[in-house]
């Protein structure tokens, strides 16, 4: 017969044959045992109740941040402008206009070695989103230009904007380092900015912009049929950003009139209309006719205007003050303004 229960003597073995080591025929009269098993301080009951330990949070790495090569979001940009001065430019304009087509142009002739002196490509942090808009005209082999030069924009997050980082040096005179984070944004942005100010909060990052580049397609600005109504959209929209967006008067608008190749390089009218317009809300503006991927290259180098715009804001911010001489990150501006 087993013993319901046990003896606190190790020795006794009362549980296992019924039998009391001191040999009380009524277990119950044994002041070592105890009916049932739960009766027995068990090993777990005498342990001291278990304390949940909190572990500290993994040290902060005071390491790099390796950055994955695709586009920066707000908060990689924002560290980015923390290590030095980073130059933002807003590149804006409708669906279609070429802004992919600019910034590939852009790292292309950074990349391959074919900027004006005295600037040199000093590497990117994107360089995989700046590959990734590149691969089909890398692909394209002479002849003619495919219809399509670059996919329809789309943002890995819809309603986060996100930055590619280009890194410039100057070698000669004044020999130095410029950081250019520049959007790629979808059309749609400038569309529902158009219709509703009530998506003005996410263009609110270019309140720390250093430069606007306002990208109008030539060829729609000088066809009868199409110009007003793309006139008075860049209108809208640049009203928005002037009163909606709240974007500092002292930021430079560059209008770039895109595909000029295919109007013969001329300026057409809606965009000086444009120009005077943007000028009259406060901003310093100026205009300019680019060609990231001229149909015409016998007539019009490809990349013709598309540094030249760069440049624009470059010197403006320059003659501005509003760049630290030394490239240091310069505080409030940096931060205050991009956060939104
Ligand atoms: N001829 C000529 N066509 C161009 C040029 N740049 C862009 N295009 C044409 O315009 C099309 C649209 O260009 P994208 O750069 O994709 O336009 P986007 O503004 O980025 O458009 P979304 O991303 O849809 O907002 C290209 O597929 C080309 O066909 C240019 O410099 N010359
Ligand atoms: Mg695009």
């Amino acid at each position: 017969m087993v013993a319901p229960g046990t003896c606190e003597n190790p020795d006794c073995t009362v549980a296992t044959t019924g039998k009391c080591l001191l040999s009380h025929g009524n277990l119950a009269e044994c002041p070592h045992f105890r009916a049932g098993d739960s009766e027995r301080p068990t090993e777990a009951a005498e342990a001291p109740p278990a304390v949940s330990v909190e572990m500290p949070p993994p040290p902060k790495t005071a390491g790099r941040t390796f950055h994955l090569g695709t586009e920066l979001g707000v908060e990689d940009a924002l560290e980015v402008m923390s290590a030095r001065y980073a130059h933002v430019i807003g590149v804006l304009g409708s669906t279609d206009a070429g802004k992919t087509c600019f910034l590939s142009s852009l790292y292309l002739m950074v990349s391959g070695g074919s900027l004006p002196a005295p600037y040199q490509f000093a590497g990117s942090l994107t360089l995989q989103a700046f590959e990734d808009r590149a691969r089909g005209l890398r692909q394209w082999k002479g002849g003619q230009l495919p219809s399509q030069l670059a996919d329809h924009t789309v943002l890995t997050d819809p309603r986060q904007p996100s930055l590619l980082h280009l890194g410039l040096r100057e070698v000669a005179g004044e020999r130095r380092r410029i950081d250019l984070l520049l959007t790629d944004l979808p059309g749609e942005w400038t569309d529902n900015l158009v219709l509703r100010a009530s998506h003005a909060p996410s263009f609110r990052f270019l309140q720390r912009a250093d430069g606007i580049l306002l990208l109008v397609d030539g060829i729609t600005l000088m066809s009868d049929a199409q110009r007003h109504a793309e006139l008075q959209r860049m209108r809208y929209f640049c009203e928005r950003l002037a009163h909606d967006v709240n974007i500092s008067r002292d930021t430079p608008f560059v209008i770039v009139v895109s595909k000029s190749d295919e109007i013969e390089m001329q300026m057409p009218p809606a965009a000086t209309e444009l120009c005077d317009f943007v000028a009259g809300l406060g901003f310093p503006a100026t205009k300019l006719s680019a060609a990231s991927f001229s149909r015409k290259p016998e007539s019009f180098k490809s990349g013709t205007g598309v540094f030249t715009a760069i440049e624009t804001v470059l010197a403006y911010r320059a003659q501005d003050g509003a760049v630290p001489p030394s490239g240091a990150p310069s505080g409030e501006r940096a931060f205050s303004r991009f956060r939104g």
